[in-house]
């Protein structure tokens, strides 16, 4: 079973929020694989991950990092893989440094930036890209929008007992 998924963090710290993604890939039954890199920290290796990334039959890539969040735009610059970017509450400004350091990537280099620590949909953005050409994915993609709409319908009926006097049904 060979990869098509990566899920890159820039630290072990980030895994709380990057372990979503992981989770939902692995119920979706997608191979991926997962590693720490950091853009600051070992920035020879991140280079050397994303020039040999296409290659090794990866087909999209999730980079979460907090802070400075450099990680997925240095990746960008490296691949023409898809990238997704996953900014991190890590810091002081609980992740909205990494959020803007991930959103306001230059013209050329794009990272499709997710929510502050939304680590699950990156898993699903990928799953949707991967599906364009697997349609055992679409498929499941299609029974997780399905039980997404069956919660909030069961959520109605919970709500429609709660009582109150004056409220209007
Ligand atoms: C970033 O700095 C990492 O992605 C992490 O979110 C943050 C803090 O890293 P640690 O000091 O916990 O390793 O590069």
């Amino acid at each position: 079973m060979k990869a098509l998924v990566s899920i890159v963090m820039g630290s072990i710290s980030d895994l709380p929020v990057m372990e979503k993604a992981a989770d939902f890939l692995n119920e979706l039954e997608i191979p991926f694989e997962m590693c720490t890199l950091s853009a600051h920290r070992t920035p020879g290796a991140v280079a050397e991950f994303a020039q040999q990334a296409k290659g090794r039959g990866i087909q999209i890539i999730i980079a979460g990092a907090g802070m400075a969040a450099a990680l997925p735009g240095v990746i960008a610059a490296h691949t023409t893989l898809p990238v997704i970017g996953v900014p991190i509450n890590s810091g002081a400004l609980m992740g909205v440094d990494a959020l803007y350091s991930m959103v306001q990537m230059p013209p050329g280099v794009p990272v499709a930036t997710m929510a502050v620590n939304g680590g699950q949909n990156a898993a699903l953005f990928a799953a949707g890209v991967l599906a364009l050409t697997d349609a055992k994915l679409a498929g499941k993609l299609d029974d997780y929008k399905k039980k997404s709409a069956a919660k909030v319908t069961q959520a109605n009926e919970v709500l429609g007992n709660v009582k109150y006097d004056f409220r209007v049904i």
